[in-house]
């Protein structure tokens, strides 16, 4: 018998959207081999099919070219719906994309601050990234790349506070969550679970800082790590008749009241740049200037990212596709959450991808 040919991963361990990734491969049994990003990977293999310098890529056995943790989980899941890590039903399937925006957009603050802010954390990453990269110089300036992405970001001693509480609420609402149930929306890993991952694996576990601190103060998140990365193929299922489990309530609360107003921040002020009509609005670049938002009372600056936008379509989308009474489910499930304010929102612009770069679509 001939072996498959495997999927090709370019990815590395302590990278983010890896870390989204990586389980969904295992889980769905799909073969796939991991490879380093290594400098020469990039000027041979990423840069070439994509255009762009973000991993993780995927090169499909028949030679497609797969860009952005979104688009790589939708087409996986497509390929191998079998078992779906997307839910079916209604509540659970826009919850999931919901959190997949949360986990994506608001999950990289402590994420990186937690890298970079800690003098221990960031020595270590830099260790991490010299060791995957192979070229101690390209992993240097690559490191002072992120580092200094946290302004951009709102990485900032106003914010910080605020971050920091943010997180440790978060490992006690997980912790509880996990007490009863061994993923987020029951016994079998969701987009959600993926999504999360990003941020708790490759970053809060994985390095210094908060390594300890997830280790020391949330045993039963690491566990949940552990699981979500030697994923039992096949087990388990979502919780029955579409609810949410009561432990994951407080989570949905805690995003739509730290995250939900920054997003909506970002989204207006992309409005309010598009309105300007630039020179660039059909092809949006990376950050299209800055905008004031807050976090728990402190205020700041963030870039506007355009892509911000294009990931809380997915959820919007999800709910726009269901029929008007599985709406006023979601509805109903959503109340008083804040992050109902997501679904409500309207954005005057629709993005979309053209060659792995956003294009304005109308
Ligand atoms: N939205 C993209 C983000 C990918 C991304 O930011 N990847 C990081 C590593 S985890 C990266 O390559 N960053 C390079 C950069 O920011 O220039 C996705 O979901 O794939």
């Amino acid at each position: 018998m001939s072996t498959p040919t495997p999927y090709r991963f370019y990815a590395a361990e302590i990278s983010y959207f890896s870390g989204k990734v990586r389980p969904m491969f295992r889980y769905k049994g799909i073969p796939f081999e991991e490879i380093l990003p290594t400098p020469q990977v990039y000027r041979e293999v990423i840069i070439p099919r994509t255009g762009l310098a973000f991993i993780p890529v995927v090169i499909t056995p028949d030679d497609q070219a797969l860009q952005d943790t979104s688009a790589i989980l939708d087409e996986l899941e497509r390929r191998f719906p079998e078992p779906p890590v997307y839910p079916p039903t209604p509540v659970q399937r826009v919850v999931a994309y919901l959190l997949e925006v949360y986990a994506d957009e608001f999950g990289v603050l402590p994420a990186m601050h937690y890298r970079w802010s800690f003098p221990e954390s960031e020595a270590k990453a830099r260790q991490d990234f010299a060791a995957a990269n192979g070229d101690p110089d390209a992993a240097r300036a690559f490191a002072d790349r992120m580092k200094g992405m946290l302004p951009l970001l709102g990485v900032c001693d106003a914010s910080i506070p605020g971050i920091e509480a943010h997180l440790r609420e978060l490992l006690d609402i997980l912790s509880r969550h996990f007490d009863a149930h061994d993923y987020l929306l029951g016994s079998r890993m969701s987009l959600a679970d993926l999504a999360l991952l990003g941020p708790l694996y490759a970053h809060l576990y994985l390095d210094a800082v908060p390594g300890r601190l997830l280790r020391t103060t949330a045993p039963q998140v690491c566990a949940w790590i552990e699981r979500m990365n030697h994923p039992t193929p096949k087990g388990g299922g979502f919780v029955a008749d579409d609810a949410l489990p009561p432990t994951l309530r407080p989570l949905l609360e805690l995003v739509g009241r730290d995250a939900v107003p920054m997003l909506l921040d970002n989204l207006r002020a992309f409005d309010a740049w598009a309105a300007t009509s630039p020179a660039d609005l059909a092809e949006p670049p990376r950050g299209v200037g800055f905008h004031e938002t807050s976090l728990r009372g402190a205020r700041f600056q963030r870039y506007t990212s355009p892509y911000t936008l294009w990931m809380v379509q997915r959820p919007r989308d999800a709910y726009a596709a269901l029929p008007a009474p599985a709406r006023g489910t979601v509805d109903r499930a959503l109340a008083g959450t804040g992050l109902e304010a997501l679904l409500a929102v309207q954005p005057r612009h629709r993005l979309g991808k053209r060659h792995f770069k956003l294009v304005v679509e109308s």
